[in-house]
């Protein structure tokens, strides 16, 4: 897969992505996903890239076609992504065409270890356009994730 991002544009910021049902974050189901709200991860990840010298902007949806633009609009602004897609994980092409389109290094993450879990979370159709997947580390993962894309600028791993 190739990546470029243009010269001048977007160095500097990391577009955080969040899917479907994350924004309930911290208010259910705490045993699987947890007690952190999407604030929290959102400022995690913030936390993660200024230790970097970088910035990271958010954003979440519930909205496949939101979730798209979003990525289009990453292309010469951001130098990679963070996408924890939710269920959109599994079921969409849409998504996997849009990350391959612009080009970005693009980290899928996921709070839970999804092969773990039922049969078809086993399945992702974001991993092979992906630079990295991270599951199971919980909310860490964004973490991770920011961590990796800022390893990126300096070597070209
Ligand atoms: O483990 C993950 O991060 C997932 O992407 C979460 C998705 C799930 O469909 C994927 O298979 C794995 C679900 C997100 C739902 O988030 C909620 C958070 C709190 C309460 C209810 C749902």
């Amino acid at each position: 897969m190739s990546e470029a991002t243009p010269a001048g544009a977007g160095r500097g910021t990391i577009l955080v992505l969040n899917g479907p049902n994350l924004n309930l974050l911290g208010t259910r189901e705490p045993e699987k996903y947890g007690t952190a709200t999407l604030a929290d991860v959102e400022q995690l990840a913030k936390d993660a890239a200024v230790a970097h010298g970088l910035e990271v902007e958010c954003f979440q949806s519930n909205h496949e076609g939101a979730l798209i633009d979003a990525i289009h609009a990453a292309r010469g602004k951001a130098m990679g992504i963070v996408i924890n897609a939710g269920a959109y994980t599994h079921t969409s092409v849409a998504i996997r065409d849009a990350i391959s389109a612009v080009h970005l290094p693009t980290v899928e993450v996921h709070i839970t270890n999804v092969h773990a879990r039922e049969e078809f979370r086993h399945r992702s159709y974001l991993s092979d356009v992906s630079r990295a997947v991270i599951a199971g580390a919980g909310v860490l993962g964004y973490r991770f994730a920011v961590d990796y894309l800022a390893g990126l600028q300096t070597s070209q791993d």
